[in-house]
């Protein structure tokens, strides 16, 4: 199909999912109501290390939702979402991490937000690890201990048992990459390990194979009477070629961190691409063998096809040199405007290349786009000006993707729905659409200019012609 305009008109499928995105630890506090501890989460206890977060900001008392349910579903209400993306803190349902003691309390909270969403129509995504990973569990090696991987399937068979009759969509890790490698290499999140090599490898090995033991326990316990999708969410910057003509340059192209995960899960096994270049980094290096850990058959049968849709993650293009985390060269084009974030530029048209590639690589899965979003910084500003060129532009392109490309697009999540603890930067940078006074006691919640442009794509359900009578949208501008 020709594409002969910067802006596209045209409309989703009918029944397109849309939502906003939020994360248990960045919203939550409560941090230690009603029997989550003592052990805590590794978040708790990171926070709480000085020299960790900018401004010694924690998530103690983060935007208070969890005393603040009813102001978050009016929120939800005004914004119109189909579907509202929350994450589920392990130590509120099992303090210690393992099944040995379950708290009704940290059940019946999310209970009581599952029902309260379903009385407003709105349909939950609910994550079932989005970080904040039991204290107890890293005591003993944490993602690096597989035994994780039993502890993990437990937890998420105890979810699907006790919520599952009022949950459709589940994803079981948020950003396995960002896990692996800010929280395993850089230690600029919890847990704070500061350990390059061989561990980002072997976190990983363990994810992806407790994604895949969450999966079957849906797949062969629960999908009969709940009939729900579930899937894992991975995070993807497009990475555009910084030459075109170069060969390596295609090949760092093709997202070596989105294949990292997304390629044993839809394709079975690590991609040759990426087996080879870890390989020749390890024996560059000195090594003998690949740091790379290796799946058995079996477990490459086991892990190949444990999805349902695919959860995709994105916020902007970063112009790529090399196709491995170490030693690989993120440039920015100096002409991309910029955000609230240092790693975050407005690129709209890599969204639209990245779902794409997607399409092509992973066998054309249903995609859901479950984060992508913008932050400001500095003064407060509640005419979002940037944030709605964002949107409109981001999601213009997934329209074309999704009526020129024939990409099978279908949900789109904004995040955030509250400015929130933005992790180590703290509450400094802020990526939501309703604007959090916390200089205010009561954490009062109000809507930026976003929410009402963002609502009215939602009404419009994308961009009808202007000339088709419809000028909702053209108001609103
Ligand atoms: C995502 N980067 O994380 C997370 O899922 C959210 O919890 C987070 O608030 C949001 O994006 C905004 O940052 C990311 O450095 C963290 O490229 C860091 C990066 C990307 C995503």
């Amino acid at each position: 199909k020709f594409d002969r305009q910067m802006y596209h008109y045209g409309n989703f499928s009918q029944n397109f999912l849309w939502g906003v995105s939020s994360s248990a630890y960045q919203i939550e506090g409560g941090w230690n109501a009603d029997g989550k501890g003592p052990s805590l989460s590794i978040w708790d206890k990171f926070t709480h290390t000085p020299g960790n977060i900018l401004q010694h900001d924690t998530g103690d008392i983060a935007c208070n939702s969890y005393n603040k349910m009813e102001d978050d579903i009016a929120a939800l209400k005004k914004v119109k979402v189909s579907h509202y993306r929350f994450s589920v803190s392990w130590p509120r349902i099992l303090p210690d991490g393992t099944t040995e003691y379950i708290n009704q309390a940290g059940l019946n909270y999310y209970k009581k937000l599952l029902d309260s969403l379903i009385a407003a129509n709105i349909q939950p995504q609910v994550t079932l690890y989005h970080w904040d990973l039991p204290q107890a569990l890293q005591d003993v090696g944490g993602w690096e201990n597989e035994t994780i991987i039993e502890r993990f399937r437990d937890y998420a068979d105890i979810l699907f048992e006790n919520l599952g009759p009022k949950v459709q969509l589940w994803i079981t890790f948020n950003e396995p990459f960002i896990i692996a490698i800010l929280g395993h290499v850089q230690g600029t999140h919890a847990p704070g390990i500061d350990r390059p090599d061989t561990l980002p490898y072997i976190v990983s090995h363990n994810i992806i194979k407790a994604h895949a033991e969450a999966w079957h326990v849906y797949n062969d316990k629960y999908r009969a009477s709940q009939n729900g999708m579930v899937s894992i969410t991975v995070n993807a910057d497009w990475a555009e070629p910084r030459n075109p003509y170069k060969q390596e340059d295609y090949d760092a192209a093709r997202s070596f961190y989105l294949g990292w995960y997304a390629h044993p899960i839809f394709n079975g096994d690590y991609s040759p691409l990426m087996k080879r270049s870890v390989l020749e980094q390890s024996l560059a290096g000195g090594l003998t063998k690949s740091r790379l850990p290796e799946f058995t058959p079996e477990e490459i049968k086991r892990i190949n096809g444990t999805y349902d849709y695919f959860g995709l993650n994105h916020y902007c293009t970063k112009s790529w040199t090399n196709s491995c985390y170490r030693g690989v060269v993120l440039l920015r084009d100096r002409t991309w405007l910029e955000s609230g974030s240092h790693w975050l530029t407005m690129t709209p048209f890599g969204l639209r290349r990245l779902l794409k590639f997607i399409k092509h690589e992973f066998g054309n899965p249903p995609i859901i786009i479950t984060e992508n979003g913008v932050s400001e910084n500095g003064p407060v500003d509640l005419n979002d000006v940037h944030r709605k060129y964002f949107y409109e532009k981001y999601i213009n392109q997934v329209l074309k993707a999704y009526l020129l490309d024939d990409v099978n697009v279908i949900g789109y999540t904004a995040w955030s729905l509250l400015d929130n603890l933005e992790w180590a930067v703290g509450y400094t940078e802020r990526f939501g659409l309703f604007y959090v006074n916390r200089s205010d006691p009561d954490l009062s919640r109000t809507p930026k200019a976003s929410v009402s442009f963002y609502s009215s794509i939602i009404s419009c359900n994308g961009f009808p012609d202007p000339a088709s009578g419809t000028h909702e949208l053209t108001k609103q501008k």
